[in-house]
This record gives structure tokens, sequence and C-alpha cells, in this order.
């Protein structure tokens, strides 16, 4: 049940005020109080009381729902909401970047409380994070990251991406005894994810002479793009491939539907290797076309809504939270599937 009211703009700077005024009025007070952490939003204050986390409504821009990952995603931020009777605004991008810069100078000119993107892409969001500072709107960003400086925006809720990359990498290079010819289905290539997830892989198969990618092309994180781009790299290079190493488990799956399609075994003539461990990956693994998935947790709604109930009483947040992860092979699947909670 959403409250209808909501506090306004002024009252929220009103709660940051009342507890920045609180923080900063250190300001000849002790060492220890002057090093009371500044808020996170870098808002000045009004100077009223503070209000609750169920009186503030969010305003959340999402890519889309690109994937199974995508849509754990979105669901454990609106049941996070339900459940902590914030009033959240939910805008699907579709996958489209600019939906999502309209989306978000539509929160600011309605004047929501604080701003959640998870951006499609990384580029291009500079003057609507200006906009919305001038506002004196905080902004959370999860599952990607952006390109700008970081007072434009409180904090990022992200995986080490990197990380991830090297894991598959790695994975693969004992998997394959350091030798295969690869192919990568990358991600959207304008999203800070896919450029990690691809520096890190290659960062672990540069050690092995013998590992290369054939060829790298982007099927945008979706199941359908995924087996459509590995149809067409089966053809072009028949009987070259003996390795897939996919940005996530939808293109993973996509890629498996394509090399069954061409007569061959995935899992076994060509091993499969992805990101995200959603369960439709362990299901594959268990009937033995995935061989292993990087674990990538989706489930950011919790530790969302801690971090907007400590920005909206002017408590200083991390400016980036890591959500750690595993690896999980074949072999573990049966086990594991029935505790996996997306
Ligand atoms: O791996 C993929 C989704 O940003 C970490 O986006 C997320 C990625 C995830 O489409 O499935």
């Amino acid at each position: 049940m959403h409250r209808q009211n909501h506090v306004s703009r002024r009252a929220l700077l009103a709660i940051l005020g009342a507890l920045s005024i609180g923080a900063g009025c250190s300001r000849g007070e002790s060492e220890a109080d002057s090093a009371a952490p500044k808020p996170a939003s870098g808002t000045e204050p009004a100077g009223k009381k503070p209000k609750k986390l169920s009186e503030i409504v969010v305003g959340f821009s999402q890519t889309g729902a690109e994937s199974s990952w995508r849509i754990a995603h979105s669901k454990s931020i609106q049941e996070e909401a339900e459940k902590r009777g914030v009033q959240l605004l939910f805008a699907d991008g579709q996958n489209v970047h600019n939906n999502q810069v309209n989306a978000v100078n539509g929160f600011i000119t309605k004047g929501v409380d604080v701003i959640v993107i998870a951006p499609q892409e990384s580029v291009g969001w500079k003057p609507t994070l200006k906009e919305a500072k001038r506002a004196g709107i905080p902004v959370v960003l999860t599952s990607r990251g952006v390109d700008a400086e970081e007072d434009l925006y409180a904090t990022v809720m992200v995986a080490d991406f990197v990380w991830e990359g090297r894991q598959a990498g790695e994975w693969l290079a004992k998997q394959t005894n350091g030798k295969a010819r690869i192919i990568e289905l990358v991600g959207t290539p304008a999203a800070d994810v896919a450029v990690m997830r691809k520096a890190g892989f290659a960062e672990a198969i540069a050690k092995h002479p013998d590992m290369k990618v054939i060829a790298s092309q982007s099927g945008d994180f979706t199941r359908t793009k995924g087996k459509a781009v590995m149809e067409t790299l089966l053809s072009a290079h028949k009987g070259e491939i003996n390795a897939v190493y996919a940005h996530n488990d939808d293109m993973a799956l996509g890629a498996i539907q394509a090399i069954q399609a061409a007569g061959l075994k995935p899992g076994q003539d060509i091993v499969v290797v992805s990101v995200d461990a959603v369960k439709p990956a362990f299901e594959a693994m268990m009937e033995g076309k995935l061989n292993a998935t990087v674990e990538c947790n989706p489930l950011h709604g919790p530790l969302l809504f801690d971090t907007i109930e400590k920005i909206a009483r002017g408590e200083a947040v991390p400016k980036r939270t890591v959500v750690p992860g595993q690896v999980f092979e074949r072999e573990q699947a049966a086990t594991v599937i029935g505790s996996r909670a997306y």
C-alpha cells in the first residue's frame, strides 16, 4: 500500500538540512565532530524535522526487460519498495537511452525526492545528472555505472565486472588447457558492464597464447540477438569454434540454441561460459549445454532502500558498493538450483 501524499523536494532538503545542520554544527565543535561525514547528496539544508522513508517518492528509470537478470533486478526493487511503503515511480526505458533521459528529466520536473537509474548506456548522462543536482535530488545508480564526475551521483551499486570477465577467462583456460578458438558475445557496447567484462576476459586469456577470440560481436544482452549472432558466426567460422564466452546467460542460451540447430553439441563440441547465474542457466547446466556461469546478483532491492534511507537522513553512504559473486560449474547445478533466489 503506497501513501498518497509524499514529502516534497523542499521537505527532503529539510531532512538533509536538519541532519547536515546537525553534522555541520560540528563547526567549532570537537575535532571528531568536525570529521562527521558530509551528506552524500551534497544538497544544502532548509532545517525542518526529518521524515520517514515511507513518505519519500522515488523515481526509478530501468533499462528495460532485456534479460532474466533484469527482470529479477526490477522485481527485487519493486517488491522492496512495496514492503517499505515507498512510492516508486517505475519507468521502463525499453532499452533506449533517450527514453531513460526523458524519464529522469520528468522525475526532476515532478520533484521526486530520490532518483534511481539503471543506465542502458553509461555515456550521455552528465547534463541530466547536473539538472538533478541543481534541483537538489540525490541520484543512486544501480546495476551499471555512468561516465560522469562522482559528485553528480550519491552512490553506485554494481558488481566487479572486470573480475567477472577475468573469472570466465580463467575458467575457460583451465577447461580447455589453454587452447581455445573463442566466439565472444558482447553485451550492450555503450554499457560499462560490457566494456569491463570484455577487459577482464581479455586480461585472463592474454596469458595463454593458444587462446584466441576469433570473433566478438554484440548480442545486446538478449537471447534473440545472441542466437542470431551465433548463427551467423557458426557459418562464417565453420569447424573453427570450440568455445563461447557470453557477457550474460541470456545471450549464452541463445547461442546454445544456434549451436544445436547447427547439429553440434553445446557444452561438448563447443564449451560455453557466461555471466549472471540466473535460474535458466542452471537448467542449461543440468542439461549439459552450459559449462559454467559467473554469478552477478541482481537482488539489489534491500540494499538500495537501506541506502536511500541513509541518504534521506543525510548520512554518508559509500560512493561505490560492490555486490560479490562466485563461479558455478555444470557439476554443481543440480545441488545448487533449489536454493537459487532468481
Ligand atoms: O549482466 C545482464 C543485464 O547490468 C549487470 O545487464 C547488468 C547486466 C546483466 O542485461 O543480464
